[in-house]
């Protein structure tokens, strides 16, 4: 029946026919539209989920990805170095636009970088720093200055002295992932500026891995050490703090009193604890990397010329503050 309708219809023949034109041609013009201007597919990977800094900075380089048309391939290495190296290896196999990542640790990355520059992928630093002899292998490294950080609580903690007319400072150090760029450089800046101050006394530096429960046990352990001579606990970031918090008044101590608590990163639960008095200082690190990591990502893959370092800007929050007012950190 469609047949002889179709037949005895010739002009129906024809808006069919016109029909079927459109329909290919739209198909055609929208397949050219989207090989105009492909989307950038950018790989990342992130390194693991060990604190409230790390999921905010997954949170916010998936939302920035999202807002801004990138395709986002994004791989958990679950604090596992040779799982970030297979992963890179991944988005090279993928020819992916641009690779980012965050490095757990700074060395031991040569052989994958090389072959991700042979493969004409640029790469972006995420957050942390590779130590390399070789140029040209990092396009660019997006963080903070963990250095100042570091200068940073010195500075807070040399303040505190001074208000206290403290003659004497002994301090423990609960340090962040052994070789990795922030415990490296927070440990190199709050160092070499209390070098200079003879009241400041390190009694141990321990390695707490950025981990809450380690930030607990190593805190266990510098109790049983040290005891009462501690004044002073500069925690590398908040999740080993909130870890040596409980600790501290298990063993019948003062956080924030009998004890100078200082921290680093800056999420919610660190500036409540702050604003309770727990906390004296806490540095500041904020993970919203992702805008920056977008707009360099697709600079890149448009040939431009981009910075080697972008520093987002950083601050501190400290007990010689007002901080009813400070804003929801959002991580
Ligand atoms: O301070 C810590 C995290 O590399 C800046 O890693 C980051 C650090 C951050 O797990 O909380």
């Amino acid at each position: 029946m469609f047949e002889s309708l179709f037949r005895r219809n010739a002009g129906g023949r024809i808006a069919c026919l016109l029909l079927v034109f459109a329909v290919l041609f739209c198909g055609c013009a929208e397949k050219e539209e989207q090989e105009d201007s492909p989307a950038l597919l950018l790989g990342f990977s992130q390194l693991g989920t060990e604190s409230a800094w790390r999921s905010g900075n997954t949170r916010d380089i998936e939302e920035k990805a999202a807002a801004s048309g990138v395709s986002l391939m994004l791989e958990n290495a679950n604090r596992k170095q040779e799982n970030q190296i297979a992963a890179i290896r991944r988005f090279i196999a993928y020819r992916v636009d641009v690779i980012a990542f965050s490095p757990i640790v700074e060395e031991g990355w040569d052989n994958v970088l090389v072959e991700a520059h042979e493969a004409g992928i640029p790469v972006i630093l995420v957050d942390r720093e590779v130590n390399t002899e070789k140029k040209g292998l990092i396009s660019c490294h997006i963080g903070a200055d963990f250095y100042k950080e570091g200068v940073m609580a010195a500075e807070y903690l040399i303040r505190k002295a001074d208000s206290l007319g403290a003659d004497e400072l002994r301090i423990v150090e609960i340090t962040g992932t052994e070789d990795s760029t922030p415990m490296r450089q927070r440990q190199a800046g709050f160092m070499d500026t209390i070098e200079k101050d003879g009241r400041m006394v390190v009694l141990e530096s321990v390695n707490g891995d950025f981990l809450k429960s380690r930030g607990a046990e190593c805190m266990r352990y510098l109790l049983e050490e040290y005891g009462e001579d501690i004044d002073v606990v500069f925690s590398h970031n908040d999740e080993m703090t909130l870890g040596a918090l409980p600790e501290i008044e298990n063993a019948g101590y003062e956080p924030g009193k009998d004890m100078i608590i200082i921290s680093i990163d800056g999420g919610q639960e660190a500036i409540d604890v702050l604003r309770q008095g727990k906390i004296n200082c806490v540095v500041e690190c904020t993970p919203m990397l992702g805008r920056e990591l977008m707009e360099t990502a697709k600079k890149l893959k448009a040939g431009e010329k981009v910075d080697a370092k972008i520093h987002p800007k950083e601050g501190y929050f400290s007990d010689e503050m007002d901080l009813r007012q400070l804003a929801p950190r959002g991580y």
